[in-house]
This record gives C-alpha cells, sequence and structure tokens, in this order.
C-alpha cells in the first residue's frame, strides 16, 4: 500500500482510509478538470452538490415517502425528501414531485407502469434520430412489456434556412392515428433544436392519449427559462438532475395532482426499494441552485456557447445536423469533413488526446449505432468551467486539426497540449483544487 495518494487531492482525508480507491478518485478528478468534456449529458456539480451526496444520509432506510414510512428514524429524512419535493415543484410549476428516481430511465420505467397496461402502445422517438433507450428500444426491456411505434424527424433539405431534421408532427399525428398509442413520449437524446410540448398535446387530445415529456436533457434549460416549460401541457414529466441542471446523478418525476399516487406507487413499491437520501438531497441543493438568477445567466451562457461551437465547427467543414442548435447539444455530421471519417474513430482520436465527447448516430445513418457517421458535443459542462464564445472557437479548431491531422502523432500531441492549457485557465473546482 504506498503513500497515501490523497495528499495535494481536494477530497476529504477520510479516502486515505483506501488508498486504491482515493488513487482512482484523484486520477478521475485529474482527467475530469485536465481534458475537456463535451459529453452533451455530463456538467460538473457544485461542491454543495458533491458534500450533501457524500453525507451520512446514505446511512438511512426510507423506503416508502414522507410522514409513510417502512422504517422508524425518518423524523429528518422526510424533512429533506419534502424539501427536495417543494424545491422542485417551486422550479418548475408542477403540482407534484417524485424525486426518488434512481435515474433517467427509472423515471421513465415508473411513468410507463403508472400509466399503461402491459401491451398497451406508445408513439416515442426513433433511437436513430435521437429517442432514448427507454423509448422502445429492442434492447430495453420497455419494448418486451409495451408495443412501441416511432415517428422521426423531417429530411435534410439543403436550405440553409430551412434545413430539415426536425421533428416532423405529420407523421407524429399519422402515427398517432393509426396506432392509437395510449402515451406519446416527447423528448430526446440528440436533438438540437427546442421541442415544444403543445404540438404533440394537441395530437395527444386528438387520439386520446397521454402525453410524457422527458425533459432529461433540457430540464436546467427549462429552469433557467431558456426552454419553453412542458410542465402543464404534459400530463409527466420526467428528467435527469445531472446533465444541464447541473446536479447529482439522478432522476426525477414532475406530474399533476390527479396522477400524484399512481406516479408514486409506480416508483415505490413498483420499480424501487430504499430511496437514495444522500442523492435527494444534493438533488435539493441543485433545485435551489437552479433557482437563482446566477443559473439563469449559466444556463443563457451554455446556449450562447453552443451557438458558437456550431458555427465554428461549421467553419472547418462539419455539417450540423438541423442546421445548427437552440440548446446545449449539437449533432455533427462528419461526412462532409471527411466521408471515410467515422464517429468511433473521431471518438477514439479525440479522447486519446483530451477531448471527450461520444459517437453518435445522425438521422437515417448508413452506418451502424456501434460506428456512426456523427459525433455529439455540449456545452453545459465546459460553461460550467468558466468557458465561454471565444474558448468555443478554439474548442473547435482543436478538433478540426485533430481529426484532419489524425495520423501525424507531433500534430496530435501538439493539440493536447494546447487542451490541458486552455483546461488548466478554467478550473472546474477552484475552490477545492489544492485544499486537501
Ligand atoms: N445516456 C444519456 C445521454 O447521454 O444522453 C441518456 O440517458
Amino acid at each position: 500500500m504506498g503513500r497515501p495518494v490523497s495528499s495535494g487531492s481536494p477530497f476529504p482525508r477520510w479516502l486515505d482510509a483506501d488508498p486504491e480507491v482515493a488513487r482512482l478518485v484523484t486520477e478521475e478528478y485529474g482527467r475530469q478538470t485536465s481534458t475537456l468534456q463535451l459529453i452533451a449529458s455530463e456538467n460538473f456539480t457544485s461542491p454543495a452538490v458533491l458534500a450533501a451526496t457524500g453525507s451520512v444520509l446514505t446511512n438511512k432506510y426510507s423506503e416508502g415517502y414522507p410522514g409513510s414510512r417502512y422504517y422508524g428514524g425518518n423524523r429528518i429524512i422526510d424533512e429533506v425528501e419534502d424539501l427536495a419535493r417543494r424545491r422542485a415543484t417551486a422550479l418548475f410549476g408542477a403540482e407534484h414531485a417524485n424525486v426518488q428516481p434512481h435515474s433517467g430511465a427509472n423515471a421513465n420505467l415508473a411513468v410507463y407502469h403508472a400509466l399503461l397496461e402491459p401491451g398497451d402502445t406508445v408513439l416515442a422517438m426513433r433511437l436513430d434520430h435521437g429517442g432514448h433507450l427507454t423509448h422502445g428500444s429492442p434492447a430495453s426491456i420497455t419494448s418486451s412489456y409495451w408495443r412501441f411505434v416511432s415517428y422521426g424527424v423531417t429530411p435534410p433539405t439543403g436550405d440553409e434556412d430551412h434545413p430539415g431534421e426536425v421533428i416532423d408532427f405529420d407523421q407524429v399525428r399519422d402515427v398517432a392515428k393509426s396506432e392509437q398509442p395510449k402515451l406519446i413520449v416527447a423528448g430526446s437524446t440528440a436533438y438540437s433544436r427546442t421541442i415544444e410540448a403543445e404540438p404533440f398535446r394537441q395530437i395527444a387530445d386528438e387520439v386520446g392519449a397521454r402525453l410524457m415529456f422527458d425533459a432529461a436533457h433540457p430540464a436546467g434549460l427549462i429552469a433557467g427559462g431558456v426552454h419553453p416549460n412542458p410542465v402543464g401541457v404534459a400530463d409527466v414529466v420526467t428528467f435527469t438532475t445531472h446533465k444541464t441542471l447541473r446536479g447529482p446523478r439522478g432522476g426525477a418525476i414532475l406530474t399533476t395532482a390527479e396522477l400524484a399516487k399512481k406516479i408514486d406507487s409506480a416508483v415505490f413499491p413498483g420499480l424501487q426499494g430504499g430511496p437514495l437520501e444522500h442523492v435527494i438531497a444534493a438533488k435539493a441543493v441543485a433545485f435551489a441552485e437552479a433557482a437563482t438568477p446566477g443559473f439563469r445567466r449559466y444556463v443563457e451562457a451554455v446556449v450562447a456557447n453552443a451557438k458558437a461551437l456550431a458555427a465554428a465547427l461549421r467553419a472547418e467543414g462539419f455539417r450540423l445536423v438541423a442546421g445548427g442548435t437552440d440548446n446545449h447539444l449539437l449533432l455533427v455530421d462528419l461526412r462532409t469533413f471527411d466521408p471515410g471519417l467515422t464517429g468511433k474513430t473521431a471518438q477514439e482520436v479525440l479522447d486519446r488526446y483530451g477531448i471527450t465527447c461520444n459517437r453518435n448516430t445522425i438521422p437515417d445513418d448508413p452506418r451502424s449505432p456501434f460506428v456512426t457517421s456523427g459525433l455529439r458535443l455540449g456545452t453545459a459542462a465546459e460553461t460550467t468551467a468558466g468557458m465561454g464564445t471565444a474558448e468555443m472557437a478554439t474548442v473547435a479548431s482543436l478538433i478540426g486539426r485533430a481529426l484532419r491531422h489524425r495520423d501525424d502523432v507531433a500534430a496530435l500531441e501538439a493539440v493536447q497540449a494546447e487542451v490541458t492549457s486552455l483546461c488548466a485557465a478554467f478550473p472546474p473546482y477552484p475552490d477545492l483544487a489544492g485544499s486537501g
């Protein structure tokens, strides 16, 4: 067992009790802070969120809900969970919040379990056009229990003013009318344009379906007022707390008073056992942070940075799916830059030299989901670290250089050196570094 590795690290000395884990946590801290984090679903939480997540609340069993638990000793835990629920409903203007889902996937499963019978039909976005695994992928348990039919985006037009690749509401309506779903799911994991809930609501009403809005990606943008709020339009809104909302890893559900009991029973005891109250406390912290003027300025900067990154990538020769972005993410079509470059290769090269992102299918991708012709990039994390539009231009040029010279080690090492110094100038945890 060597020297305690947390010396000089930003983490509590308590982790010295396990030097192997301490080393790994410290190494991951180093990776996150010395390389560019451009995965659209990631962010850097605040130190307060980290502290709540690492608190003694992890010790408590609290199956049930505030005021109705299966274990004693939950007086304070009840206050924690009530606080999180109150902050969530106030933040989004919802009648009811369930803050227990361990993840976005669990939140979606709980809604299906609450509102559907096995075999019922659900209309959701095609996975290869941006839908999530829980929107009926054959690989997901959702497709074993419910019958999914899908809609996608319109074809690209080649016209800069009306580029296409936006949700095809004619198709949503046609499929809804022919398949008569019990539930329509709005929301996506790789859609760079604003998603309005109203057109989905109208179609849902026409066919007598419920509407669920999966806001996992834009939740923070909604909280900060730069994306329309689906609460009050959709019957249920699910979201994750760790993406643009910048909280701990987890999920949550917002709904009406009418559906509250059904949703709560579907989460517990329907799907989960004991809630993670340390994570729920951290969710409460994040909800309070997201209600501040500073958070509003943050999400405005996230969107401005995404637009700046899109413009600079276009200048490098990349095509942007849907012509650009309204939110925190961009879907990059690599084929105009280099028809032989796959998403898989691009991800691997960029990762090796300090630029972290993920390959992604583009609509109607001729390549498989493991290979892909696209990359998905997001600006939520590096905006938290303090980067602005000038840095986004630099990031685009580093991506262009790395991929153009992907067989030239000297050029790639030069890119990596610039990434390292850029990241050093924007530490996501300036108050933690060196305090260990
Ligand atoms: N895995 C998430 C994402 O990256 O978008 C969705 O759950």
